[in-house]
């Protein structure tokens, strides 16, 4: 009968990135991931755990010369003098930089896992006897095909020791460039859990037999990443049963919210509404504990009486959404208006004006039914309109970055409909200004 180990796992740490969208005015440098993987570190000395996992891109490729080398060096050298092991592998984003630098810092406990895209085992004693086998596979190059599966070729175990598995890859999407793996893959293989990295969102695929799950980024990096991000405690049985518990060490959380503007006659029924609905999200939802700065991203909804001038108002209005909440401060990272004016198109419809001509064009393009085809020449423009801007050269780090795709034509439709629902409801407001 072995012990029970203790194992603090985390994963896509891209030292060297910033989160985005801190306001200018706040001072970025605490929200590096810099900062979490120090706390990381920190946590694991406290607990103290049997061993650390980070399951690939621990630096960023876009900045990894410079302070990702030190962020990483100073924490991981504590750790080290603390005695606890540090097992990593590589991801697309470190595959080259990161065995260069393990080599050089040379440390006793720190271990990195299937060099070259082998697989390699790594045995936890304690007192002599196996506590767990770390089984990993680094990226060799930045894109990978195909799944690193089909090179598994370790023998069995031959002890009770859980075995677990550290993999930076791409679950069950077969066209991914980044290892991509099937979950059955992952199944058949004789591994009682899996960790994996490459996906930023902390998600748990699969509680046992074998236990399967992306750690996520420990710091949130974008919008895209929301809800609660920060390290994750295991705890493994011999019989290979694992209790995962996330600790919320991430100092930004990234959250999108509706809010609900039903009835709102102008702009300044809005930052109550809002924040009413922020401080009961974040009472219900939010462990606040570490957090330093809330940045959510508010979604407008209902049918408003002032849509236009909530939607003319709406740069004003995200300036003044900076608020705190308890002690936590929160900035609304964008305001994004999806009211409605409270009309009836159809009634409007009637006629032969401009406003009947819009909200004709309204309703057949949210029919979806034969009439929207009756539109289909204006919603072509408007995409060919969108991907010319797309494609100026003034967006070409964004592209480059994989931050922005080519508008779609579901894209075009929506911004031709958002376009007539303002310019109907601008008619509407000049009807009623001249009544
Ligand atoms: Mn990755």
């Amino acid at each position: 009968m072995v012990d029970d180990v203790t194992i603090l796992c985390t994963g896509d740490i891209h030292l060297g990135r910033h989160p985005t969208r801190i306001p200018s005015e706040i001072d970025g440098q605490p929200f590096s991931p810099r900062t979490i993987w120090q706390r990381t570190v920190q946590a694991a000395i406290d607990e103290p755990v049997d061993a650390v996992v980070i399951t690939g891109d621990i630096v960023d490729r876009e900045n990894r010369y410079f302070e990702a080398y030190g962020a990483f060096e100073n924490a991981a050298k504590t750790l080290d003098e603390a005695g606890i092991p540090l097992i990593v592998v590589g991801g697309n984003h470190d595959f080259d930089v990161l065995p260069r630098m393990i080599h050089d810092l040379n440390l006793d406990h720190l271990h990195l896992l299937g060099e070259d895209g082998s697989w390699e085992r790594w045995t936890l004693h304690r007192d002599g006897t196996p506590l767990a086998h770390f089984e990993g596979w680094s990226f060799p190059s930045e894109h990978i095909l195909s799944s690193p599966l089909a090179d598994y070729d370790l023998d069995p175990t031959s002890d009770d020791a859980p075995v677990l598995g550290i993999l930076h890859a791409d679950l069950d999407t077969p066209e991914s460039d980044y290892a991509p793996v099937p979950t059955s893959e992952l199944i058949d293989a004789p591994v009682d859990a899996w960790l994996l990295g490459h996906i930023h969102k902390p998600t748990i695929h699969r509680e046992n037999d074998p236990f399967i799950f992306y750690p996520g980024s420990p710091q949130p990096l974008s919008p895209k990443e929301t809800g609660q991000h920060g390290p994750w405690m295991l705890n493994a049985t011999a019989a290979g049963d694992i209790q995962p518990q996330q600790r919320p060490l991430a100092s930004i959380r990234y959250d999108t919210l509706d809010v609900d503007a039903q009835g709102a006659k102008d702009a300044k029924a809005i930052p109550p509404r809002v924040s009413k609905t922020l401080e009961e999200h974040i009472k219900a939802n939010i462990d606040t504990g570490p957090l330093e700065l809330y940045l959510p991203r508010i979604h407008l909804t209902g049918r408003a009486q002032g849509h236009a001038q909530i939607q003319r108002a709406r740069d004003e209005l995200t300036h003044q959404l900076a608020l705190k909440i308890g002690t936590l401060p929160v900035h609304v990272e964008s305001l994004e208006i999806h009211t409605k004016p409270a009309v009836d198109l159809h009634d409007l419809a009637q006629g032969n004006t401009p406003v009947a001509s819009l909200a004709q064009l309204l309703l057949d393009l949210e029919s979806g039914g034969p009439e929207a085809y009756e539109q289909e020449p204006l919603v072509q423009e408007a995409m060919e309109a969108m991907r010319t801007a797309h494609g100026a050269s003034t967006y070409n780090l964004l592209r480059r970055e994989g931050w922005t795709d080519p508008p779609d034509r579901e894209q075009a439709a929506g911004m031709v409909k958002r376009q007539a629902r303002l310019l109907l409801d601008t008619l509407l407001d000049q009807k009623e200004e001249h009544a």
